[in-house]
Parts: structure tokens; C-alpha cells; sequence
């Protein structure tokens, strides 16, 4: 037992929630459930991030306020991740005056240590994109983007000193700090290629975090932005648990923010004099039709869309199994039929629909203990393992993978044995349903992270009391759990068989 923090990126408000994510969101929610199991005091963190030019250009075009975007937009993430059964001990907001607190004491203290500096920064801007370019982005002295003409532009900016980081960083990317390993190359090349300081904050726009020594700046997004993982746990404020939380941090990010949390996040909590993450787990891209699916499908791809015809626990198992943490995984339709058929439909809701089946027939409906002997505790013990080091190092595909490895093993089992021939009442048929019954029981715990109401309904079904999700590993997990003279129940099909859709 111990500390387990556990963050997802905070996702801007100029967008609705799509799948991927949903994808993130879940991969954090399933970690931080399987960390509630093993009872480790548990914060899962998400939220909104809500200042920056985007959101402010973007309640420019609805005709509404920034902070209204923000509030209409926040409130759809939280709707989202609530339908999704994702339960974070916090949501944040970047608006919340504890934010703002938090993101000017950290950026204090970095400019009190000697890291961060005035000057005036001078470059091609374009108004349409509000950005710089350099000379070599321009297409015929125009924005690439806009295709008009550039103005040269002398703005007075503060600067973080990245460049003076690159020895700290390296030492903390040694530490094996960033996974995967290749991900963890992509941060030492970042560095490789020599650092150069950056800007942290704006003249031009004022919908963000005020520089507290400067009046007429704000922070540029990001640097107010990664500050939310400080906040979340009373950074600034009078309940301080940094040093709770802080030690066993670990932050879910796709790969697009690499550089933000790999590179700036570290160097800045460094150049504050404090510790950096302890890991970024960095995953891959959903891709659709071999392109991101944020720049295509993103808004038609909602995570209701799925939910409605595969159910939650369907859409929430096939994100975790399918795609693989780290690199970029192809998600299709098919894809998802064919998963949910093969191993909720076929092998779990099977082996529920089996074994209840046979209880009734052959036992009067009661359940039997397991044999202490029998060939699936082993197969039970070792599925643990291999289960509890998959969820440890966040590769929920794999800790899957293992569960239903004893799953396909039991049905194999039953299969083996047929108790559906042999006779009534029979200390035989008797056996083989307890060692099943143990096994539903098992899988009902392990389960429980991913599938979270399913796992609930095996749970009631072979009779067991009270919430899956309170069971405690790793004992829950043990052989010989499931005590005899539980009435076990036949319902309906735990996970009906789909049909595509035209
Ligand atoms: O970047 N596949 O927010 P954002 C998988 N506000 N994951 C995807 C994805 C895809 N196709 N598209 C998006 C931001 N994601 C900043 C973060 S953190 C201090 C600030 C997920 O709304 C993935 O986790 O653009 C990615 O990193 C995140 O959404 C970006 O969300």
C-alpha cells in the first residue's frame, strides 16, 4: 500500500470530448481503479484547460465570453467522463482562482532562482495567426497560413532559461523516468539537438494567467497549463500535499505533448527547485483510416456514438485491449465488432451464461467451494501476476491480455469436463462448478477496472454481496474465495452478440 497520483492531459475547452480522449481519460481511470484495489490512497486527476488564444478565438466565433466557452465546454468533458463511468478524484479548471494562485507562486519562484529574463523579442508576425514565423516558414514573404503579408513585430517577453536545463534533464531522462523507452529516446534527442530558451508570456492577449510582477503580460497557455498537476494537490494554497502526492506522480500524455511534459514541465520544476514528474507515460495516436483522428473523424467520432450500440464496458474494454500503450494503434468499427464478440461475448459473457446454466440444471441452483486442488488456481495465480504487472506499468492491454487468459482457460476447462453430461446432484459436476464459480469470482475482481458495471453484474450473479470495486488485492485474487451455498443466478446475456451494422 502507498501513494498513486495520477494525472491525464487537461484538455482544451474549443472542443468537444472524442475518442481520443476518451482513450487517455480511460487508460488513467482503469489505472487509478486497479490502484483503489490493491488499496493504495488513489488521486486521478483530469480536467480543462481553458486560457490561451484558441479558446478565446474560438468564444469569439460563438459570440460568447471566453469564460462562457469555458464553462458550456468544461461541462461537457465532466458529462462526458461521468457517462463513462470515469471517476477522478478532481476535475480542474485552469480558471479557478487557485490555479492562478499556484501558476504565479511556481513562475515566482522559478524567476527568483535566476531563471527567467525580459526581452524583447522581434520576428515576422502574422495578426490572422497571432504567432511568429521564422524567415524560412514564409511562402514568398507571406503567412503560409493566411498567405498575407507579415509584419515585423518587437514585443517585450519573458523567457525561461530551457537552455540552462539541458545537463538536469539529461540526468533526469537517465532515471528512466519517460516510457516507453522509445518515447524516452524522443525526449534525449529533443535535448540532443540543443535548447534554446523560450517565451512564457504575452502582451498581446489577456485571457490567461497575469504575470504577477508584470502587469501587461500574461503566461503563454502551456506555462500556466502544466502548473495544474501542482495546483490539483495544493500547490499555493494552505493544504499543501505535495509531499503526499508528489513522490508517485504519474502523468498520461499522448504523444503530441511530448515535448511540453518531457522537456519544459521537468526543466521548469527543476529551475523551481523542486522535483520533477516520477514518470510521463507517453501513448500513440488513434488513427482512422491511417490518419489522427483529432484532424479527421474527431467530431464524429464521440464517445456516445460508440457507447450506444457497444455499451459502456464495451467501448472502455476495447480502448484498453486494442490499443496497446505507446505506439499508434488503427481504430475501426470492425475492429471493435470483432473484439467484442471474441472476448466479451464469447469467452467472458460465455463462461457466465455456462456456468449458470449448470447450476441450475445440475446443482438446484447453489454454488459449490472450489477444489484447493484444482488445475485453475494455478492458472488463477499465475493470470494474477501477470495481470497486477500490466496494470503496475500501465500497459492495460497486457494486464488484460492475462486476465482473459484465464478466462479462455476455464471455458477450455468446462469444455474438457462437459458438466453439462454429467448427472445431477454428483459430487463430479458438483466440483468442476466450484472451480468455475471461483473463477467468475476472480475475474469479477480483475475485471472490475475495466468493465465496470459488468464486472459488478458477475459479481451479484454467482451470489457474492456488496461492491466488487471495495474487494481488496491482492487476497481478493487468492484461490478458494467463493464459499459454498450462494444461490447463482441465470440473467440475460451479459454481453449480447453484435451483428455489424450496415
Ligand atoms: O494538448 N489519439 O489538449 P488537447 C489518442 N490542453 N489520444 C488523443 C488523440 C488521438 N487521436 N487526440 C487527442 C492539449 N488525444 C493541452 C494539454 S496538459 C497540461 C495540456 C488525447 O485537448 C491525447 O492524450 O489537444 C493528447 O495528448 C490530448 O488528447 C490532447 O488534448
Amino acid at each position: 500500500m502507498g501513494s498513486f497520483y495520477i494525472t491525464t492531459p487537461i484538455y482544451y475547452v474549443n472542443d468537444v470530448p472524442h475518442i481520443g480522449h476518451a482513450y487517455t481519460t480511460i487508460t488513467a481511470d482503469a489505472v487509478a481503479r486497479w490502484h483503489r484495489l490493491l488499496g493504495d490512497e488513489t488521486m486521478f486527476l483530469t480536467g480543462t484547460d481553458e486560457h490561451g488564444l484558441k479558446i478565446q478565438r474560438s468564444a469569439e466565433a460563438n459570440g460568447v465570453t471566453p469564460q462562457e466557452q469555458a464553462d458550456v465546454t468544461s461541462q461537457r468533458f465532466r458529462e462526458t467522463w461521468a457517462s463513462l463511468d470515469v471517476t477522478p478524484d478532481q476535475f480542474i479548471r485552469t480558471t479557478e482562482p487557485r490555479h492562478h494562485t499556484a501558476t504565479q507562486k511556481l513562475l515566482t519562484q522559478i524567476k527568483d532562482n535566476g531563471y527567467i529574463y525580459k526581452d524583447s523579442y522581434a520576428g515576422h508576425y502574422c495578426v490572422g495567426c497571432e504567432a511568429y514565423y521564422n524567415e524560412d516558414d514564409l511562402v514568398d514573404g507571406n503567412c503560409p497560413t493566411h498567405e498575407r503579408p507579415v509584419e515585423w513585430l518587437e514585443e517585450d517577453n519573458y523567457f525561461f532559461a530551457l537552455s540552462k536545463m539541458e545537463d538536469a534533464l539529461r540526468a533526469w531522462l537517465d532515471t528512466g523516468s519517460v516510457i516507453p523507452e522509445g518515447k524516452r529516446s524522443e525526449a534525449l534527442g529533443i535535448i540532443e539537438t540543443g535548447l534554446e530558451d523560450v517565451s512564457i508570456s504575452r502582451t498581446s492577449i489577456d485571457w490567461g494567467v497575469r504575470v504577477p510582477w508584470d502587469d501587461d503580460h500574461v503566461f503563454y497557455v502551456w506555462y500556466d497549463a502544466l502548473i495544474n498537476y501542482l495546483t490539483a494537490i495544493g500547490f499555493g494554497s494552505e493544504n499543501d500535499e505535495l509531499q503526499r502526492w508528489w513522490p508517485e506522480s504519474h502523468h498520461i500524455v499522448g504523444k503530441d505533448i511530448l515535448r511540453f511534459h518531457c522537456v519544459y514541465w521537468p526543466a521548469m520544476l527543476i529551475a523551481a527547485g523542486m522535483e520533477p514528474p516520477k514518470n510521463v507515460h507517453v501513448h500513440g495516436f488513434l488513427l482512422l483510416g491511417g490518419k489522427k483522428l483529432s484532424k479527421t473523424g474527431l467530431t464524429q467520432i464521440a464517445p456516445a456514438d460508440l457507447t450506444e450500440e457497444f455499451g459502456v464496458d464495451g467501448l472502455r474494454y476495447h480502448l484498453l485491449r486494442d490499443v496497446s500503450f505507446g505506439p499508434d494503434s488503427d481504430f475501426s468499427y470492425e475492429g471493435m465488432i470483432s473484439r467484442y464478440n471474441t472476448d466479451l461475448a464469447n469467452t467472458l459473457g460465455n463462461l457466465l451464461s455456462r456456468v449458470a446454466t449448470v447450476v441450475h440444471k445440475k446443482c438446484g441452483g447453489v454454488g459449490t467451494a472450489p477444489n484447493p486442488d484444482s488445475p485453475l488456481a494455478e492458472a488463477a495465480a499465475e493470470s494474477y501476476t501477470a495481470t497486477a504487472q500490466g496494470w503496475e506499468n500501465i500497459t492495460p492491454s497486457i494486464a488484460l491480455e492475462a486476465t482473459w487468459k484465464l478466462i479462455r482457460q476455464t471455458n477450455a476447462y468446462l469444455e474438457q469436463h462437459e458438466p453439462w453430461k454429467m448427472e445431477e446432484g454428483s459430487a463430479e459436476v458438483h466440483q468442476v462448478m466450484g472451480d468455475a464459480l471461483e473463477v467468475l469470482r476472480i475475474a469479477a475482481v480483475l475485471t472490475s477496472p475495466g468493465l465496470t458495471s459488468s464486472s459488478q453484474k458477475i459479481w451479484s450473479a454467482i451470489g457474492l454481496d456488496g461492491e466488487v470495486a471495495d474487494q481488496r488485492l491482492p487476497a481478493a485474487a487468492g484461490w478458494g474465495g467463493y464459499p459454498a451455498g450462494l444461490d447463482v443466478r441465470k440473467g440475460d446475456p451479459l454481453f449480447p452478440r453484435l451483428k455489424p451494422r450496415e
